[in-house]
């Protein structure tokens, strides 16, 4: 009798430790499956760039060409009168919307099969349709420009933003937040023709520096020129083919910026606002 509490005390340690086992593997096997299921995606996106010429979004990834109304109207491939497509040369959505239902660049999908029970009807505030992860978050589509959000047709710098010179699918794992946990899987390849992502900081005051990310700006400035509203900024601080850092100029007002590479601006602006430095509500305080 003497004995157990020890004997309940090891029970329970043995419990605990297998519980513990046991969620560590129910983790590792859903892990296991979305790996899987990245690996799935991204090879049907590199069948759709072959069938259409462009990568398109996940939830169109088992899309088909309807003959007859569908449960759900989004899993048609020209509904809406067409479908948004990834353009590889810019690594941005095309501006129109595309009919791929006629050859010769046709959609032959589906390319995968989502059960039912793994889309969500309002798309987990990504894209409605779109194949959840095992944790019942979207899986998110980047390309090498940034998020790209299907519903909206933009490319934003949310989560992960630039940071990719690849396309990618992006599961934020088991804590569902950006963090150490969360799985990728690359594919495609850097924009083929001048391209910009980011501009950061977006609101500054003038005399600060900024730095413009994106792709071909070219190993140094030569003749590329940096532009605010069309109006030339001056010599960068530096150039690179991924990167230029400048210097706000003193005459900036808010407007939109671009890269001009070989007579060429890049599109689309990307927008700096100018805030007033600390100092001046102060100075303006005395006028
Ligand atoms: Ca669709
Ligand atoms: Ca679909
Ligand atoms: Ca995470």
């Amino acid at each position: 009798m003497k004995n157990w509490p020890l004997t309940l005390g090891l029970l329970l340690g043995f419990l605990l430790a297998c519980a513990t086992e046991e969620r560590a593997r129910a983790q590792g096997a859903a892990e296991a499956v979305a790996e899987q299921e990245m690996a799935v995606l991204t090879d049907a996106e590199e069948t759709v760039l072959l069938d259409t010429g462009f990568y398109t979004t996940i939830e169109n990834l088992d899309d088909l060409i309807a003959y007859y109304p569908l449960n759900n109207p989004f899993d048609d491939i020209n509904d809406q009168g067409g479908t948004r497509v990834l353009d590889p040369d810019t690594g941005r959505w095309t501006p129109d919307r595309k009919d791929l239902r006629n050859p010769p660049m046709q959609w032959m999908g589906p390319y995968v099969v989502f059960q039912p029970s793994r889309i969500t009807l309002d798309g987990a505030g990504y894209d409605p349709g779109t194949l959840l992860d095992p944790w019942g978050r979207p899986y998110y589509l980047f390309t090498p420009l940034g998020l790209a959000r299907p519903v909206e047709g933009t490319i934003t710098l949310e989560l992960y933003g630039d940071r990719f010179d690849r396309y990618a699918v992006v599961s934020l794992g088991p804590d569902g937040v950006m963090s150490g946990d969360d799985l990728f899987r690359f594919f495609g390849s850097a924009p083929t023709r001048l391209a910009v992502s980011s501009l950061t900081p977006s609101s500054s005051p003038v005399g600060q520096p900024a730095t413009i990310r994106g792709y071909h700006f070219g190993a140094s400035q030569g003749a590329s020129r940096i532009l605010l509203d069309g109006r030339e900024i001056g010599a960068a601080d530096s150039w690179a083919d991924h990167e230029i850092v400048f210097h706000i100029p003193a005459w900036a007002t808010s407007g939109g910026v671009q890269v001009e590479v070989g007579g060429v601006p890049s599109q689309p602006p990307l927008a700096l606002a100018i805030t007033l430095s600390r100092a001046n509500p102060i100075w303006r305080q005395y006028q």
